[in-house]
């Protein structure tokens, strides 16, 4: 089976890529492919932007395809930034950008409570589609610490690691990741998804 991993961001399928080493199928990146339609990202929830991204891809391809939707949903500022995660300082922000928004906005708060949710949806081009979900809890540092991982990691200290994720490798962040999890209810049902 050929599995298409819907996302550009390289963060994101760097993880992918690993956690799906072992499973029975042949992935292929976007960019394996010509140029294809602007997928907006224009979901209320995670699991709406999670199954569009993979429905459009895999129908459009004409292959199974995997997508991620994830952010992080900070206590102290009502779950933003949320949906809106990688857009948080604004269209093309750099995560540089998004962290430091993130700080300027926490500044002088105490609740540091946040955590970071993924929704992985798998869809294929007759129209079934699964989703699949996982959460990871930590706290919003005041400095950025590490300088592995992507996006908001080096801002986010893992309880469970000790340490923030922009410190962790990537094996170590993926057993208790929000990716890694929803992962883990993937691995657990892939045999249906091979019968589609
Ligand atoms: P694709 O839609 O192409 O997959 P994207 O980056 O636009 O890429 P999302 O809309 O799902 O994807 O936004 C996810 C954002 O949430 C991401 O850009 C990071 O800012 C943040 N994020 C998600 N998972 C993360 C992780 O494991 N570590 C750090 N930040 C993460």
């Amino acid at each position: 089976m050929i599995l298409v991993l819907a996302t550009g961001n390289p963060g994101k399928k760097r993880e992918l890529m690993a956690m799906l080493e072992g499973f029975p199928v042949e992935i292929r990146n976007l960019s394996d492919f010509g140029p294809i339609p602007e997928i907006k990202e224009d979901g209320a929830t995670f699991d709406d932007n999670a199954y569009k991204k993979a429905s459009l891809t895999a129908r459009y391809l004409g292959f199974a395809a995997m997508a991620d939707d994830s952010g992080l949903e900070v206590a102290a500022l009502d779950g933003a930034p949320g949906v809106h995660s990688a857009r948080y300082a604004g269209d093309n922000a750099s995560d540089g950008a998004n962290n430091e928004k993130l700080l300027a906005a926490m500044e002088g708060v105490e609740n540091r409570k946040a955590a970071f949710k993924c929704v992985i949806s798998i869809a294929v081009p007759t129209g079934q589609a699964l989703t699949y979900e996982g959460s990871c809890e930590g706290d919003i540092l005041r400095e950025p610490r590490g300088d592995k991982g992507f996006g908001y990691d080096p801002l986010f200290f893992c309880p469970e690691l000790q340490k923030t994720f922009g410190e962790a490798d990537l094996e170590e962040k993926g057993r208790v990741s929000h990716r890694g999890r929803a992962l883990t209810e993937v691995r657990r049902e892939f045999d249906k998804i091979l019968v589609w």
